[in-house]
């Protein structure tokens, strides 16, 4: 029975709206007129009110945004992420200042209607900002139905599909040599799938590489302090460097190691396609983010000419965004964020969609979401039958005192906690040794001075 149709509930509800000659089911929801829903008695359970929402951001090491709920029941709260890289405290703000004051006094347990209410309720809906503030109220509350049950996330999804969740680490290196013996070192550690970048010769820094612009090189609009540092990109350098860096790992390291490699959106539809036509020899797992998110339609030319395996989504914030790739099979791994797409919630719905083409997941796994959403990733990983790889990161122990509980890395997969709910937690106490730092991520520019996606 719906949690609101209980009569008691539903009679006092009408009484206090004065309206119960309006008795139709859908008023008895009781969202009408900034109502909160009246809370749900579960399986014995009494009911339970949000009471509190607390925004931490804090900076163990990077900064992190985290959402405490406080619930009606003694001792029972949920804590989830809101981290969004270089915008934290935009999302802060708008968790703190428009959203907190919707969720008091509603269930908790009512996720999906939360979901839709914040999703939808304020009009202007989506966006990375808006969507990684969902995305912490999302966990938060998955955290709560997970302890209130007494169990791990992932049995309230359907409980497990796989053991763990098979991981990828990243290599890079300043040449070729470098990058090999990373991709060593992570199989010595035990993974069987490792992303590998390497800096360009000739170019200011690198994606996914160590190689940072010098100071005195950076661009005259980027001094040498806590803005943003300017790199330099050249598609032309980048086009000839990268096949010749797989071809030197598959004849240094064989064909059994999986190998990824992370364009980070920063070609046109021709480079892309003539790219991933250049990298089929070397068999990757994937091919990741070839193409600016605006161009989806893309993606239409590179399959018709390549056969490397394709992965796109870090950027997507909405459901939407997946459909059109999914659903003409333009890819073959989905990677959301689950910190940018509204949590568990929505991360199920882009899962059953790919399910239904032949699409596999790969969540986004950075060190620049909290160690909530990279559980929430397992638990979700490891509860669906698409499920392909996952990105992951070793949060350095700072992080890891301030927010305990990430999952863990055994023998080349990914184990969630088995301790009910998500499985993380905060110190909130610690938490505030270490305030908000501003930093940005790196911008890019082209040769002429014009801006290049970063
Ligand atoms: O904040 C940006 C990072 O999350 C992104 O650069 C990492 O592309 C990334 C990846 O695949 O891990
Ligand atoms: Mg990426």
């Amino acid at each position: 029975m719906p949690s609101d149709a209980r009569p008691g509930n539903r009679r006092e509800f009408l009484k206090r709206a004065g309206i119960a000659a309006l008795a139709q089911p859908i008023l008895a929801r009781g969202t009408a007129w900034g109502e909160a829903a009246p809370p749900a008695a579960i399986a014995g359970l009494p009911p339970l009110k949000i009471t509190d929402v607390r925004v931490i951001v804090t900076c163990p090491g990077r900064n992190y945004v985290l959402v405490k709920i406080m619930t009606s029941e003694p001792g029972l709260y949920g804590v989830g992420d809101a981290t969004l890289n270089g915008r934290e405290l935009a999302v802060a703000t708008d968790l703190e200042k428009h959203i907190a004051p919707l969720l008091i006094g509603r269930d908790p347990e009512a996720i999906e209607d939360i979901w839709q209410y914040l999703y939808r309720g304020p009009y202007w809906r989506g966006g990375p900002i808006q969507m990684t503030a969902l995305t912490g109220v999302d966990l938060a509350l998955w955290d709560i139905k997970g302890k209130r049950a007494g169990m791990p996330v992932y049995q309230l999804l359907g409980g497990r599909t796989r053991v763990g969740a098979l991981a990828y680490t990243h290599a890079s290196g300043n040449d070729f040599t470098e990058v090999e013996d990373q991709v060593r070192h992570a199989m010595e550690r035990g993974f069987q799938v490792v992303r590998a970048q390497v800096a360009i010769p000739g170019l200011q820094g690198t994606y996914g590489t160590s190689a940072k612009p010098k100071l005195g090189e950076a661009a005259p609009n980027s001094p040498a302090t806590d803005l943003p540092a300017t790199e330099l990109f050249e598609p032309g350098p980048y086009l000839r460097t990268v096949p010749k860096l797989f071809a030197h790992l598959r004849s240094k390291l064989g064909d059994e190691v999986e190998l990824i490699h992370d364009t980070h959106e920063r070609l046109g539809p021709v480079e892309a396609a003539r790219f991933a036509k250049d990298l089929e020899p070397y068999h990757l797992f994937f091919l990741e983010d070839l193409l600016r998110p605006e161009y989806k339609e893309s993606f239409r030319l590179i399959r018709q000419h390549s056969t490397t395996p394709l992965a796109m989504g870090e950027l997507f914030n909405t459901l939407w965004d997946c459909v059109d790739l999914i659903k003409e099979q333009l890819i073959d791994f989905i990677r959301c964020d689950l910190g940018h797409i509204g949590g568990i919630t929505n991360a199920r719905k882009v899962a059953a969609l790919a399910e239904a083409f032949q699409v596999k997941t790969a969540w986004h796994g950075p060190a620049d979401v909290g160690p909530a959403v990279h559980a929430a990733n397992v638990h979700v990983d490891i509860s669906i039958p698409n499920f392909g790889v996952q990105e992951m990161v070793f949060f350095p122990d700072v992080t890891q005192e301030v927010i305990p509980g990430a999952p863990e890395f055994k023998d080349g997969y990914m184990i969630v906690r088995e301790t009910p709910g998500l499985g993380t937690d905060l110190n909130e106490e610690l938490a505030k040794k270490y305030p908000y730092q501003r930093a940005y991520l790196p911008t890019a520019r082209r040769r002429d001075g014009s801006v290049q996606d970063w």
